[in-house]
């Protein structure tokens, strides 16, 4: 397992730590009788020895993660609405503040951030190349430019609107294959005291937490506070800043300033300091955490065989990109989970990338309980296990996976 290849910010050499398979494309969810032509490739992730970039070894042509018919919605989750709500209400407060701001979102999906900045009249745009997504925020008086961020569009745009006093990711920024293409974009368009905040998987929660299934076509890098201060520097920024979010299981909040312009924050001296204690640039500590991963996958499936012999039904929970990962990682089908319930409408009644479950809305699982639901949207647990108290209340069991294997 040691294919070296090209790092993709500074050409360094990326060894290879860890291989979860061939994989389709996280949100490539099928119509029943059109799995014949799925599109696979091999999911496997690799350290950059020069930058310390976690990042995919192979990739994934990014007009096809992100088609017209792009599935997931960020709006899906109350908890995430919340979410956003604070970021839109503390950007305005601290960085909107001029007499005519200016925040631009980078894969702005269907508006739940900008929303906010549509009915407060601040002038915002999104760039979001998925149509359909892209059809939603619209529909919310969100502006979109429905096509892929880089130096282009950052050009054109800075010709329409002018500099942007926000450049704002969520989720966006480590899918951008070329980071150079983005950063000379993000420089073009930022203004000269601008910032450019991002809030991304955190690679210490991927390995730390064994959130492995977090690995997938769409996140081509796996920041860590290390590989975002490399990248700053490399392209004439400085990180000023580095919280730790609590979403998706623990993100970070990165900022970004012009050189000087900003005071630095001491999470980034802290976050340095413990990144470098965990070893997540040494290659030798993540084959560990490979280790560690296989051990979940064999787990995983001894326990849904049990339980399958026990002649007890479970079903999945939660239709996330990170679904795609865990399925076909470890071989569960529709023999082991006969389906998964999901509250997207437009997940159900398709099938799960390359596994082919059936999807379906909720009302199949509470209709009909099982004695075992698998929790794969088990970064949204205390929001989901709330509303099905009643599951748990009739002896439902939950199965989790992150960071181990157990029954709650
Ligand atoms: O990084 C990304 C994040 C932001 O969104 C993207 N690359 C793709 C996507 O990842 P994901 O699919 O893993 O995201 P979520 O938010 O974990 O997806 C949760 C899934 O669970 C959605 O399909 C909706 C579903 N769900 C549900 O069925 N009932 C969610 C909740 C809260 C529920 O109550
Ligand atoms: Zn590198």
């Amino acid at each position: 397992m040691t294919t070296p290849t090209a790092c993709r910010m500074c050409r360094g050499t990326v060894i290879e730590v860890l291989d979860l398979g061939p994989q389709p494309s996280a949100n490539a969810f099928l119509a029943p009788g059109s799995a014949d032509l799925e599109m696979v490739y091999r999911l496997a992730a690799g350290i950059c020895e020069s930058c310390t970039l976690l990042q995919l070894i192979d990739d994934t042509p990014p007009d096809l993660r992100y088609s017209d018919t792009y599935r997931y919605e960020a709006s899906g989750s109350a908890g995430a609405r919340r979410h956003f709500a604070q970021v839109a209400e503390r950007l305005l407060a601290t960085e909107l503040t001029g007499a005519d701001p200016f925040i631009v979102e980078i894969g702005c999906n269907d508006g739940v951030l900008l929303d906010h900045f549509a009915r407060a009249g601040v002038r915002h745009l999104g760039v979001e190349p998925s149509k359909g997504v892209a059809e939603l925020a619209m529909a919310k008086g969100v502006n979109v430019t429905t096509e892929f961020f880089g130096t282009s569009t950052a050009v054109d745009i800075r010709e329409r609107f002018g500099r942007a006093d926000v450049v704002f990711g969520a989720n966006t920024i480590c899918s951008i294959t070329d980071i150079a293409d983005l950063m000379r974009g993000v420089d073009t368009l930022l203004s000269d005291d601008g910032v450019f905040v991002f809030e991304e998987p955190y690679a210490d929660t991927i390995v730390r937490k064994r959130a492995f299934d977090q690995i997938y076509d769409e996140h081509v890098f796996y920041f860590s506070v290390r590989s975002v201060q490399e990248m700053a520097h490399r392209f004439g920024f400085e990180l000023v800043d580095a919280e730790q979010i609590q979403q998706h299981g623990g993100e970070i909040r990165y900022t970004l300033a012009r050189p000087g312009t900003r005071t630095l924050s001491p999470m980034v001296g802290m976050l340095l300091f413990r990144e470098a204690e965990a070893g997540l640039a040494d290659p030798v500590a993540l084959r560990a955490w490979a280790a560690d991963v296989q051990n979940t996958r064999t787990r995983l499936v001894a326990l849904l065989e049990n339980i399958r012999a026990e002649g007890h039904r479970v079903v999945g929970y939660g239709a996330p990109a990170k679904a795609t990962t865990m399925t076909n990682f470890c071989g569960i089908g529709p023999d082991l989970l006969p389906f998964i319930c999901d509250s997207t409408p437009g997940k159900q009644g398709r099938l799960t990338p390359g596994s082919h479950i059936p999807v379906r809305p909720r009302d199949a699982f509470a209709g009909d309980y099982p004695q075992y639901a698998l929790l794969f949207a088990w970064n949204h647990a205390a929001e989901i296990m709330a509303k099905e108290q009643e599951f748990s209340e009739q002896g439902g069991k939950w199965i989790v996976y992150v960071p181990g294997v157990r029954v709650i």
